[in-house]
């Protein structure tokens, strides 16, 4: 009976464990999309659903803030999180030019949460996104490009 209660108890401590690492590094929610490196700068993507993004940002729900849209096509929220060279979180001015599948183009600022920035998306049409990214960070312009492809 102890034993059945203990690996109930650790089955869910270890579910949820990534979960809770996840939000200790400061890298809540979503699927990690991409990593990459330009200028010593780290660029990671994650991408949110609707319900994760909601969960995300509770509590700013009345805020206008870059980045967030009241279009019903929305289907993701974007975040990339921006490290310098040292390892550190930077802030700055970030962006997102994403041109769709259908050759529809999304333009965006970002909102500054969770260490990172991210944007509210359309990934509503199946087939690959470009998605450019511009940060402006200390005086400096940073660019990154990637395909994204939705099934
Ligand atoms: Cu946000």
């Amino acid at each position: 009976m102890k034993k059945a209660i203990l690996i109930g108890v650790m089955s869910m401590v270890f579910g949820l464990g990534s979960v809770l690492a996840a939000f200790a590094a400061g890298h809540a929610m979503g699927q990690m999309l991409r990593q990459s490196t330009v200028d010593g700068y780290g660029f990671m993507y994650h991408v949110l659903d609707v319900t994760e993004r909601n969960a995300m940002m509770k509590g700013m729900e009345g805020m206008e803030m870059p980045g967030m849209s009241k279009s019903p096509d929305i289907t993701n929220h974007l975040v990339v999180y921006i490290t310098d060279p040292g390892g550190k979180s930077v802030s700055g001015e970030i962006g997102f030019m994403i041109t769709g599948p259908d050759g529809k183009e999304q333009k965006t600022l970002t909102m500054g949460m969770n260490n990172g920035y991210g944007a509210d998306v359309s990934f509503k049409e199946k087939g690959i996104y470009k998605i450019k990214t511009k940060a402006k960070i200390a005086g400096k312009t940073l660019l990154d490009e990637f395909s994204y492809e939705v099934k």
